[in-house]
């Protein structure tokens, strides 16, 4: 081989995770789901349905199986493509638990404490603040930590749990050098922060009681416009970004995140007009943006023996990947293989 042929570049290896703890929202769709199928053709990408974080708050067994399939579908629905991207469901890839159980014993009582995710569902859900909620950062860590991944894509709200993965992982490196790929967050410009249509200083959550305060993927397009003509605003009448006006600052990121276009262009294309017909708008582009996922979904939903064949699949590809790193990780430690 000549000295200047240049070694071929592994592609980026991305990973990233939605739970199924819910009807997806526009929220995940312009946070998460849309930059996953971008991100397609220029890495190399694995997505999990993470069913075990998802426990982490109460679910009643046949809604959540429902779940499971639905986002299952949604995934595909959306664009990922399982000739492109690894597409697999957490729990069936054992690795995940073993490695989580490692890294909670390298994961400070301290630095969990700080997590935000944890205080606002400790808060959500005083009855129920248990072990899983608190070390959910480390199931987290070991979802990303086992395929080695260079870039994680995710929402803004998730971005804490990205820094305490790159904390553990620099820690146990630090003592066994050379374990963990330390990997990066990335979050969209648009859309990062989608936030409830009733309250936008909180982020829009499939899991919020109010069901006016979230749009769903598979939300019927009259439904969709009901929620945007309710949703909370200021009386300032003007399409414009500003201090105080969050529910608009919010429609007109939903609006630019959907249509491409930016702010100022959103600003000038409303300039003169009312609130009414600005919310009207942002329905009819969202109804348009979310119709064809609608139709691809309800072709997939009523095929469960194809959902489960590329599921099982892509787990089956996960779990090879994640057996090296697991082995590694288990040597570096110190633990006895059976093998000899
Ligand atoms: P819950 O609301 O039940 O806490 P969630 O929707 O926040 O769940 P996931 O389903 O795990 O949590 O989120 C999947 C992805 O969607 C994550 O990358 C997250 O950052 C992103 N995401 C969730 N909500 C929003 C939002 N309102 N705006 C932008 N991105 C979001
Ligand atoms: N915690 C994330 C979901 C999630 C995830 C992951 C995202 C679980 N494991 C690994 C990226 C990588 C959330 O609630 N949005």
């Amino acid at each position: 081989m000549s000295e200047q042929t240049p070694a071929p570049q592994r592609k980026k290896r991305i990973y990233s995770g939605i739970q199924p703890s819910g009807m997806l929202t526009l929220g995940n769709y312009l946070g998460a789901l849309k930059n996953w199928k971008n991100m397609q053709e220029e890495y190399d990408c694995i997505y999990g349905v993470m069913d075990l974080h998802a426990i982490t708050v109460r679910q009643e067994p046949a809604k959540f199986r429902q779940q499971i399939y639905t986002t299952c579908a949604l995934l595909l629905a959306v664009g990922l493509d399982p000739q492109k991207s690894v597409l697999m469901v957490q729990s069936w890839v054992p690795a995940h638990a073993e490695l989580a159980w490692i890294l909670d014993c390298y994961t400070q009582f301290g630095e969990l404490s700080r997590m935000t995710q944890f205080k606002d569902k400790s808060q959500k859900h005083p009855e129920n603040i248990n072990a899983g909620l608190f070390t959910y950062p480390a199931l987290m860590a070991a979802d990303i930590l086992l395929y080695q991944a260079d870039l994680v894509p995710v929402g803004a709200d998730q971005k804490q749990h990205l820094e305490i993965t790159r904390d553990i992982a620099l820690r146990m490196n630090n003592l066994y050098s050379g374990l963990f790929t330390l990997p990066e967050p990335y979050i969209p410009p648009a859309g990062a922060r989608v936030m409830s249509l009733q309250d936008p200083t909180r982020k829009m959550s499939k899991s919020d009681e109010n069901p006016n305060a979230w749009v769903a993927l598979l939300d019927k397009p009259e439904d969709i416009m009901r929620k945007f003509k309710r949703a909370v605003t200021d009386s300032e009448a003007k399409v414009c970004v500003g201090e105080g006006k969050e529910g608009i600052n919010n429609l007109i990121g939903i609006y630019g995140a959907v249509t491409g276009k930016t702010a100022g262009q959103v600003e000038a294309e409303f300039e003169g007009k009312g609130y009414g017909d600005f919310k009207t708008a942002v329905g009819e582009a969202v109804v348009e943006a979310l119709r064809p996922i609608r139709e691809e979904y309800d072709r997939l939903i009523n095929d469960k023996g194809y959902l489960l064949s590329v599921y099982r699949e892509g787990s089956e590809r996960a779990a090879r990947l994640a057996a090296r790193t697991l082995s590694k990780v288990q040597r570096k430690l110190g633990f006895v293989s059976p093998e000899k």
